[in-house]
């Protein structure tokens, strides 16, 4: 099955998108797979909203392991389906915990086998270099080396705070030449672009 991994720092919204994104394809309930870095697997099943209060929030790295759904897309009079993947935070330098090294590691190694990389930024940060989620030296790591393939995207997440204007211009400079989507997690705004661009990718 094709894969879309959702990509970037803790923090910026990978897991409130991937779970809205699930609700937007019409979903109510999602089976979420999860692997550790061990090889741990679990499943939950759960509503979207009780989804979203477990699986995301304010504490950064609260994603730990590579947590999957599956999702169908609409193909002509059928469906394809394909498999999208939240993956933990990265960040810049190396983190003292080793269990976040470790999910780190996974999430890097998984890279390789999608179709389809969606790659996260905070727009409302974007602007202010010194802030944790801002876009930082592994953010242009990851499209350095994602961009070899078709399916490479940055998505400029919480458009819906005031300061993600003037962050979306700087995303759009650094990142010239890829294709930026403004979208708001929460809120789903820039949702439809999205979809189309994984349908053109899977
Ligand atoms: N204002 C705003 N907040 C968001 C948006 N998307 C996510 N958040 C918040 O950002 C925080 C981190 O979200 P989460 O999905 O856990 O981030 P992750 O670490 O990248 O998976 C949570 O408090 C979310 O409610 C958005 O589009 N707009
Ligand atoms: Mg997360």
């Amino acid at each position: 099955m094709n894969r879309c991994l959702v990509i970037g720092k803790t923090n910026v919204g990978k897991s409130v998108f991937v779970l809205h994104f699930a609700r937007y394809l019409g979903m109510s309930h999602v089976d979420v797979y999860s692997q550790d870095p061990e090889g741990r697997r679990r499943l939950l099943s759960l509503a979207v909203e009780n989804a979203v209060r477990t699986l995301s929030g304010g504490e950064p790295h609260q994603t730990r392991c590579l947590q999957s759904i599956t999702l169908e897309l609409p193909v002509g009079k059928g469906k394809r389906q394909f498999e999208i993947v939240d993956t933990s935070g990265l960040m810049d330098g190396i983190h003292a915990d080793v269990s976040i090294r470790r999910a780190m590691a996974q999430t890097l190694a998984t890279v390789r086998s999608a179709q389809v990389i969606l790659h996260m930024v905070d727009a409302s940060k974007a602007a202010n270099k010194g802030a944790v989620e801002a876009i930082g030296e592994v953010d242009y790591q990851v499209a350095q080396f994602a961009q070899m393939r078709t399916g490479y995207a940055i998505l400029a997440n919480k458009m819906d705070l005031p300061t993600a204007v003037s962050g979306l211009e700087i995303i759009r400079r650094e990142f010239i030449g890829h294709p930026v989507f403004p979208i708001s997690a929460l809120y789903g705004q820039g949702f439809k672009d999205v979809k189309r661009f994984v349908l053109q990718c899977i």
